[in-house]
């Protein structure tokens, strides 16, 4: 299938076109949502494997096993920030826990207030994919997406849902929220796809 592609992410180097930033600054759209731990559960519906939908209590989600990935922040507006130790339950061990039907072939991840990013499924079972709820063994903060964001280190880091709430199978291809708005659907920054302009055919569904 088409090109090779950079799945396992280079570490600690700057993507063409990206600068260094210092410190960690907050970047999104739209406000900081409050977390209220009785009404948070994380879901994973659409094409399951036996077609139910699977949820967990926040509580329930932190028993999962936990991991740790070394990952750099790529964000499209072009600053990197590098050097980072992210704990939390890889995307694997939530996909084996609640697998999905064998023709998914995508997987939109779901945050509050519905904001959204769709992934290939390979890059949502990618080794370094893992849905974080620690920075460097810290917490992390509401700004920066406690009590769940995902980091897909291989990808820009819209690629990665702060106050991450679940995701949906799918067995075709649909845009997120920036994929709708004018960013490329898959969004590698080593080739800088930052813009659905630059797509190529088989890259994403027409806009
Ligand atoms: N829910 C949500 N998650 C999001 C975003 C957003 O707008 N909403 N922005 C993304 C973008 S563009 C970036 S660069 C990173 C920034 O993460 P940080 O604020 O922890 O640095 O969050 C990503 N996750
Ligand atoms: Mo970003």
């Amino acid at each position: 299938m088409g090109q090779p592609d950079s799945r396992h992410a280079k570490q600690n180097e700057l993507p063409p076109g990206q600068r260094l930033q210092r410190g960690w600054p907050v970047t999104h759209y739209g406000p900081v949502p409050k977390f209220r731990p009785e009404r948070w559960e994380f879901r994973v519906f659409g094409a399951t494997a036996d077609g139910e939908k699977h949820c967990w209590t926040h509580e329930e989600f932190g028993a999962l096993p936990y991991a740790t990935v070394l990952a750099d922040l790529h964000c499209v507006t072009k600053f990197s920030v590098l050097g980072a130790e992210w704990g939390g339950v890889p995307a694997r061990a939530v996909l084996d826990l609640a697998p999905p039907a064998p023709d998914v072939t995508h997987v939109m991840v779901w945050a509050e207030y519905g904001f959204s990013s769709n992934l290939r499924i390979s890059d949502f079972t990618a080794e370094q994919t893992i849905f974080a709820t620690h920075r460097d063994g810290e917490l992390l903060t509401a700004e920066h997406g406690f009590p769940l964001r995902l980091v897909v280190p291989h990808l820009y880091a819209w690629k990665g849902p702060k106050w991450v709430r679940g995701i949906e199978y799918m067995t075709a291809d649909r845009r997120g929220f920036w994929e709708e708005r004018g960013y490329h659907n898959i969004g590698d920054p080593w080739r800088e796809q930052r813009y659905s302009y630059q797509e190529e055919p088989g890259d994403g569904p027409e806009l």
